[in-house]
């Protein structure tokens, strides 16, 4: 038997619009939307009523770039698809998109196989797949075709880390012109590798061996010039391009160009590139470790750029490449050479909250905060209507959000499995308080009522930005 729940008296909130609406939910998708007080003339009845007088009703948001449980620098991102997807739902995330690696020498299939069983039956909302290429070839360009009818619509190639995920030029411009034939979209980790690691070697060499090395030999213009010859390949290819976790200005303004162009090029960055700098990477005693990740934090000049990426559409998109490790017994792996510490930073469980915080100090509009978090992302990889908005037919993916709470983030409170918060002590107003999945209340008032298990595997259509 199906459960009807009324969300009544919120201010509902997508990207496209602000209504005061009650919003009916039946059988685990959005039934209907009706001006505040006329549901009873309507006729509505429910089995629940859930009071979000005073609160903004908001479509869950879809993170399209977590890594749960990635291998990387000889460990694992410490948060598995169960704790890391309630920790999402914590946060007011309904969706995530993470990414299942294909190892070097092995076929597509076996890496995604891998990561459906890794997740299954475990998360406590909804999920989908990118595929991460790390082998481009003959066979695994074969497969990407095969991937796109399954409904894995985006590949993740690297410009950097050689020897382990890192395609060059011809690799790369083989898997373009193969998406620009079967639908794909093509995600571009966009630094220059191969200059990158000739200066982490020298760096180590003359005894530079702290965190804060990380972001200076990780430079500014090995971004911006990555960024740029992805552009040009994807247009020689003919092939769309969406550039994961852009951090530099001058990368902001290789995007731009090309967009001003018309040309289908797309860009996501992250909130630790919005709110944390190479200032955090330089904190004594190792603790700039916390902030390793690539691309690297940038001076905090950087933001102004990132934030009006943000606002004029240059950039589309805001997720967190959610990919923790603790500091002791991960982090220190590192300790006497940073090019050891495992790359990421936690963040799947901040993100809605965090850009919240960038709608109350006047960064970008409410509307635009549910854009970049939610509609976007969905559209971009293929889940919208179903995921990104309130609408009648959507999934009930739904965050009653209370924006005057004011909360400290820290990993006291938190519920990633990694024992410290990249934001840690920092105060922020707004607060999720109560999550639908599909209907399915999995936050009720602040009290955990999901389960492992819950979450649906979701295959995606292609990118609805292309057509
Ligand atoms: N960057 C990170 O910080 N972690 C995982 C992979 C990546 O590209
Ligand atoms: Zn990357
Ligand atoms: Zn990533």
């Amino acid at each position: 038997m199906s459960t009807r729940t009324l969300i009544r008296g919120g201010l509902v909130v997508t990207a496209a619009d602000e209504v005061h609406a009650d919003v009916l939910v039946d059988d685990g998708r959005i039934a209907a939307l009706a001006a505040h007080g006329t549901t009873v003339a309507e006729g509505w009845t429910a089995d629940r009523v859930i009071d979000a007088t005073g609160k903004y009703v908001l479509p869950g948001g879809v993170d399209a770039h977590t890594h749960m449980e990635l291998p990387f620098g000889g460990t694992f991102a410490s948060d598995t698809f169960e704790t890391g997807t309630r920790a999402a739902a914590w946060g007011g995330t309904t969706t995530i998109v993470d990414f299942a690696v294909q190892t070097r020498g092995r076929a597509l299939r076996e890496g995604l196989d891998a990561w459906y069983a890794k997740a299954d039956g475990k998360c406590a909302i909804d999920y989908a797949f990118h595929m991460i290429l790390s082998d481009v070839n003959e066979s695994s360009l074969k497969e990407m075709d095969l991937l796109v009818e399954e409904g894995v619509t985006s590949f993740k190639l690297f410009m950097a880390y050689p020897g382990v995920f890192y395609s060059d030029d011809g690799q790369i411009l083989r898997a373009m012109q193969r998406s620009a034939s079967n639908g794909g979209l093509i995600m571009m980790h966009a630094e220059n590798g191969i200059a990158i690691d000739v200066l982490v070697e020298q760096a180590l060499a003359r005894g530079e061996t702290d965190p804060r090395y990380h972001g200076e030999v990780r430079k500014v213009l090995l971004e911006a010039e990555a960024t740029h010859r992805a552009i040009q390949l994807a247009r020689v290819a003919g092939a769309p391009l969406y550039v994961v976790h852009v951090s530099a200005e001058e990368a902001v303004a290789e995007l731009a160009a090309a967009r001003d162009k018309g040309l289908p090029v797309f860009g996501e960055t992250c909130p630790q590139y919005l709110f944390l700098s190479t200032d955090n990477l330089a904190e004594p005693d190792f603790e700039g470790a916390k902030y390793v990740c690539s691309t690297p934090l940038r001076p905090r000049e950087h933001q102004a750029a990132l934030w009006r990426g943000l606002r004029t559409d240059d950039l589309q998109v805001v997720s967190t490449d959610h990919c923790p490790f603790c500091f002791t017994g991960q982090k220190d792996l590192g300790r006497g050479d940073f090019s050891k510490i495992p790359n990421g930073l936690p963040g799947v469980e901040n993100r809605m909250d965090l850009l919240h915080q960038a709608v109350v100090d006047g960064h970008i509009s409410r509307r635009r905060w549910i854009d970049i978090a939610c509609a976007a992302p969905a559209r971009m990889f293929g889940l919208y209507p179903k995921k990104g908005t309130i609408a009648p037919g959507a999934d009930a993916d739904v965050v009653v959000y209370d924006p005057h709470a004011v909360q400290t983030i820290s990993a006291d409170t938190h519920h990633m499995n990694v024992d410290y918060s990249a934001y840690e002590g920092r105060t922020v107003t707004g607060q999720v308080e109560t999550v639908l999945s599909r209907g399915e209340v999995v936050v009720d008032r602040r009290t955990w009522t999901g389960r492992a298990g819950h979450g649906l595997y979701t295959p995606r259509s292609t990118c609805q930005y292309l057509n």
